[in-house]
C-alpha cells in the first residue's frame, strides 16, 4: 500500500501486526516521529517546540544524518535530514523512503547517490535499515547518524550499559580521548561523547517509565551519547529548558572514521531498537 503523503509533514502510520505497536514518521528527513505500545507511552522524544518546516531538522524522533556529522562544509549533520524523500511501496507496518542526489544537493556534495531508509514495527520493536548507493564515477566519502532520541521518565533514573571498555572523543572538551570505565553510565551534566568501535548491544535503562531498551547496531562502529542539560537546552531555539529531563540521544553511526564507497558500490546498515518492562539496576 502506496502512501499519497502530499505534503512532506503528512504524517504516515505504521501499525505492528498485533495492532499494539504505533509508528509514526513523515517524508521530511525519512524522519521517524514517534513509536509507541499499547500503553501510549511514547518510547521516542519529540520536541514540544519542534519545527515542522521546509529547510528545518526536527527536533526529535530519529533525524538521519548523511553525508557529514556534526560541523563541517555542509550544513551541520548533512543533506538529508532537512529535504522530502520519497515513499515508496509500503505496508501496514513497514515503510520505505527514498533520496537521490539532486542538483541542489550536487552543489553542496559533488556525487550522485541513492539512500534507502526503510522502517519496521513489530511488537515492542522497531528497525531501522539504510542503503547507500554510489551512483557516481568517483568514490565517495560519508559519514553516517541514526540520531535517535530516546523518551526517558526522568534523566536522574537513567543509566546507559555496554560501552564500559570504549574509546571516547569528548565533543564538550574539542574531541579529547577519553576511556570509559563505567559498566553503568549515568547523565548528571551536559554530554557529548562520540563512542569509537562501541559494541553492538547496548541497553538504556529507563527508571522512570519502569522500561528498557535494547539498542543492537549492524554496520555502525560508533555510539554517540548526548544530552543538553540545562544551559545549551536553554539555547536551543527548537527545545524547551526543561526538556532535558524527559530525553537522552543514543546514536549509532559510522562517525569517528569516514567510509569510502567506490562507484557503483552500495553500504547496507541497520539499528533495531526492542523494549521491555523493567525494575533494571539504574
Ligand atoms: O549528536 C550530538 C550532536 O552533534 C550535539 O553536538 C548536538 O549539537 C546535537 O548533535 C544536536 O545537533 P542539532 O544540529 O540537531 O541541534
Amino acid at each position: 500500500m502506496a502512501h499519497s503523503a502530499a505534503s512532506a509533514f503528512d504524517r504516515i502510520v505504521l501499525r505492528s501486526s498485533d495492532g499494539l505497536d504505533g509508528v509514526e514518521l513523515c517524508r521530511h528527513g525519512a524522519h521517524v516521529l514517534g513509536w509507541h505500545g499499547a500503553d501510549g507511552c511514547d518510547r521516542l522524544f519529540l520536541s514540544r517546540r519542534a519545527e515542522f518546516a521546509e529547510g528545518k531538522p526536527i527536533r526529535g524522533g530519529v533525524p538521519i544524518v548523511f553525508p557529514q556529522f556534526g560541523d563541517g562544509p555542509l550544513p551541520k549533520h548533512g543533506l538529508v535530514r532537512d529535504r522530502a524523500w520519497t515513499v515508496g511501496e509500503n505496508t501496514a507496518d513497514r515503510a520505505a523512503l527514498w533520496l537521490e542526489d539532486s542538483a541542489a544537493t550536487r552543489t553542496l556534495w559533488p556525487h550522485a547517490f541513492r539512500l534507502d531508509f526503510t522502517v519496521a514495527v513489530a511488537t515492542d520493536t522497531l528497525t531501522l535499515a539504510v542503503q547507500l548507493e554510489n551512483r557516481g564515477t568517483d568514490a565517495c566519502r560519508f559519514k553516517f547518524a541514526l540520531h535517535s532520541y530516546f523518551a526517558v521518565g526522568d534523566i536522574a533514573l537513567v543509566s546507559v550499559h555496554g560501552l564500559a571498555g570504549c574509546e571516547f572523543r569528548d565533543e564538550l572538551a574539542s574531541g579529547a580521548v577519553g576511556h570509559e570505565t563505567r559498566e553503568a553510565i549515568r547523565v548528571t551534566a551536559e554530554v557529548d561523547r562520540v563512542y569509537v568501535n562501541a559494541p553492538d548491544r547496548l541497553r538504556i535503562v529507563d527508571g522512570g517509565h519502569g522500561r528498557e531498551f535494547a539498542i543492537r547496531k549492524g554496520n555502525l562502529p560508533d555510539v554517540v551519547l548526548w544530552n543538553p542539560w540545562i544551559d545549551k537546552s536553554r539555547r536551543l531555539p527548537d527545545f524547551m529548558p526543561e526538556e532535558y529531563r524527559r530525553m537522552i540521544c543514543l546514536e549509532t553511526g559510522a562517525i569517528a572514521a569516514p567510509v569510502t564507497l567506490a562507484p557503483g558500490e552500495r553500504w547496507e546498515a541497520k539499528t533495531v531498537i526492542g523494549v521491555q518492562a523493567s525494575a533494571g539496576t539504574r
